[in-house]
């Protein structure tokens, strides 16, 4: 929790400048609209998609029916990395955490039935912002919805996947390109789409704190305006079209703080940047609520904590809210957890009276010091990027990455050393094991019924016309020229698919490979006077002076899965407590863990998977490693695993399974017990 006053007096807001303004007036400290929710309430969007199209279709028109407001597709990881379903790379991880796209026909059967004049929607889609964003349009058009009459939003936010989330596919010069390009199409095409979801919320997600997470989101954006500047774009005439979100934590205050302060800096910002009008400066955002407050012992308890945060979303001003289902730290949400997710907005609006007044919170000492506070901190920071050359030379040089370790590190810390206090995780423990059902995906048949409809596409279709613009969009990625997303548009009414048209680019734009690392004094450095890290330290020393040498440990992430949070952090820790770690690059297969392997010798692996792919990944790292003679080399994993596929991974050979909020001295002493063991035999 944040250092606040025991109270605030009149003498806490006596100069503050933002004060006089009313809702709806800049710097829209107090909301972007005067009437607020009175008029309109937050739209309750739900992140939703799973499986197949037909699946998520049906749950879109569930959601829909239950009081859902507007709609938002999540697509599995093979989407998101720009592979069709039957890529050899993409088997693990189809279907898994969204919906699985290939061509405009999944695109049509996603939205069969849903009138798209009327419904908006919200696509989370950054590195195959192309492809998917022409199913889309081609999808809409050929079921007779006009491109003027879309509405919705598209993320295209491709500086945070560099800092974050991990889901870009090419660098970051041909990736900003191309998102320059959706916005530039989409304001001239789509008037009514907002052309990017600048994100802070990935960056609270892995780690950041509210006033680092706000920074890091205001950098990017500014980033972002140099470029449509660059192409002579009006300012006044497409800024209303870029749209915000934010993710909201338990830090209540701040949070309501930290939105507030938001509409202030943006608004501030684009004035400075000579746009006069309002509708320009007044900034509109998305919030969810934290899947990192969730925890998985007492999940029940996350409804309440997801209410809590959703009320700071609401009380903050927000425009659209997810709230995320209480069991999403088991697995993917059941349609019952999901219902319970979405009636908590509806409670919100329907039983509260939240919605008669806009920024409730307005006046107060208290909230208006904080909003001032979360200013002038989040001021600190951008100084502190731009003294790096910038939020582009920040990302190079590692610098973003390692603020947001840093926080997160220090976070779970302190979470360990009980001074940020987590109800059932480390106080008011409950050894009650409480039944929570859990979705399960039925991969293999997706991927059966998701080959054979790429089969027929490319048997129906003419492969010339396809060719052709396949040619045309390469030529444009060549040769710097043309609108990327008016030709894949093209491509893919010719009947492409998303990886067609993604191999199109990577003849000229080459994948991105990140290097991963991490900081060994980012974790430890709260935990020096406590006595159970220290007890874990002590008999690691204890290992290394019986044995001559450290122990050691691979941490690996293995498919698609981009979220590196904790393996970040349980690297950090292990490191500090003496372990020699190596952190594998994201997206490693068996082999590059072979190679590894044979390169230098370590006593134990640590898999991180959060994608809900474990067992055919644990089972694929697990058959080559046996094949190459480690048949003897533990295997640990950490992450979202169901509690259902726990002994299956034992089965395969998993030593233990470190779930969210295992205590970091828990998992020093378990892998050192086992590593220990081998060494005496
Ligand atoms: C609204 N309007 C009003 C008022 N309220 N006009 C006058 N007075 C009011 N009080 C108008 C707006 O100006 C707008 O019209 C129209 O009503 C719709 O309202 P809106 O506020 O724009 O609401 P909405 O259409 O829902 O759009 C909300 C934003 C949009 C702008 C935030 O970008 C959005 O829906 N974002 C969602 C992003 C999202 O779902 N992301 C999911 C990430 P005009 O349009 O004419 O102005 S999930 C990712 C998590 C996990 C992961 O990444 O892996």
């Amino acid at each position: 929790m944040q250092n606040h006053k025991p109270y605030y007096t009149r003498d806490d807001i006596s100069d503050l400048p933002h004060l006089s303004s009313l809702p709806g007036e800049a710097p829209f400290v107090r909301g972007p609209f005067e009437s607020m929710y009175r008029q309109k309430p937050w739209t309750i969007r739900q992140y939703t998609g799973f499986a197949s199209a037909e699946e998520s279709n049906a749950a879109f028109k569930r959601c829909l029916a239950e009081g859902g407001q507007g709609l938002s597709v999540a697509f599995d990881l093979a989407t998101h990395l720009g592979f069709d379903s039957d890529h050899p790379a993409a088997q693990a991880d189809v279907g898994r955490t969204g919906v699985a796209i290939d061509s405009v026909e999944d695109m049509k059967r996603l939205f069969a039935g849903i009138d798209l004049s009327q419904v908006s929607v919200s696509m989370t889609m950054n590195g195959a912002v192309l492809p998917i964003m022409a199913t889309f349009i081609v999808a809409a058009e050929e079921s007779g919805v006009p491109r003027q009459q879309l509405r919705g939003t598209i993320q295209n936010d491709i500086l945070k996947e560099f800092m974050v989330r991990n889901t870009y596919i090419f660098e970051p010069e041909p990736s900003i390109r191309i998102s320059t390009d959706v916005v530039e199409y989409l304001s001239q095409e789509l008037p009514n789409f907002n052309s990017m979801s600048i994100s802070g919320y990935h960056f609270q997600e892995a780690g950041a704190e509210p006033a680092l997470e706000l920074a890091l989101t205001l950098a990017n954006a500014r980033a972002y305006l140099d470029q449509i500047a660059d192409r002579g774009i009006d300012l006044d005439a497409f800024c209303h079209r870029l749209s915000f979100f934010f993710g909201v934590g338990m830090n209540f205050f701040d949070e309501i703080a930290k939105l507030r302060a938001a509409r202030l800096l943006w608004s501030e910002e684009v004035e400075r940047r000579g746009a006069t009008s309002d509708r320009a400066k007044r900034m509109k955002m998305h919030c969810q609520t934290s899947g990192w407050s969730l925890t998985a012992q007492e999940p029940q308890n996350n409804l309440i904590r997801t209410t809590i945060e959703a009320m700071a979303a609401v009380f903050g001003g927000t425009q659209s809210l997810h709230t995320n289902a209480y069991d999403e730290a088991l697995s993917l949400p059941t349609d019952h957890s999901a219902r319970l997710a979405r009636n908590t907005q509806l409670i919100l609006q329907h039983e509260t009276g939240i919605c008669d007044v806009a920024d409730p919170w307005g006046g107060s000492y208290m909230m208006e010091a904080l909003t001032q506070a979360m200013v002038n901190k989040v001021r600190g920071y951008v100084d502190d990027i731009d003294a790096q050359g910038g939020v582009i030379a920040a990302i190079e040089s590692g610098w973003v990455r390692d603020r947001i370790h840093e926080s997160a590190a220090q976070t779970q810390a302190a979470t360990d050393s009980g001074r940020r206090p987590i109800i059932g995780v480390n106080r008011f423990v409950s050894d009650e094991e409480l039944q929570s059902s859990t979705r399960q995906i039925d991969a293999e048949s997706l991927i059966g019924e998701q080959r054979h409809r790429l089969q027929q596409l490319r048997e129906r279709r003419d492969d010339e016309a396809v060719d052709h613009a396949l040619a045309a969009l390469s030529a444009s990625a060549r040769q710097q020229q043309g609108n990327l997303l008016a030709l894949t548009v093209d491509a893919i009414r010719a009947r492409a698919t998303l990886g067609e048209c993604t191999r199109a680019l990577l003849l000229s734009w080459p994948r991105y490979r990140a290097l991963s690392r991490f900081s060994p004094n980012a974790y430890a450095e709260s935990r020096r006077h406590d006595a159970s890290w220290r007890r874990a330290q002590r008999r690691v020393e204890t290992f290394s002076l019986n044995n001559l040498r450290n122990p050691s440990i691979l941490i690996v992430k293995l498919g698609l899965d981009g979220h590196d949070r904790g393996a970040r952090v349980v690297a950090a820790a292990l490191a500090n407590a003496g372990f020699r770690v190596e952190l594998s690059p994201l997206f490693s297969t068996p082999q590059q863990v072979l190679q590894q392997l044979h390169k230098t010798g370590f006593d134990a692996i640590g898999i991180s998977l959060l994608s809900g792919a474990h067992l055919a990944l644990v089972q694929e790292l697990k058959t080559a490693l046996d094949r190459e003679g480690y048949a003897d080399l533990p295997l640990f994993l950490g992450g979202v695993i169901p509690k259902e596929d726990q002994t299956r991974l034992e089965a395969i050979g998993i030593q233990h399974v470190f779930g969210p909020g295992t205590p970091m001295e828990r998992i020093v002493e378990s892998i050192l017990a086992r590593v220990a063991l081998n060494a005496t035999e």
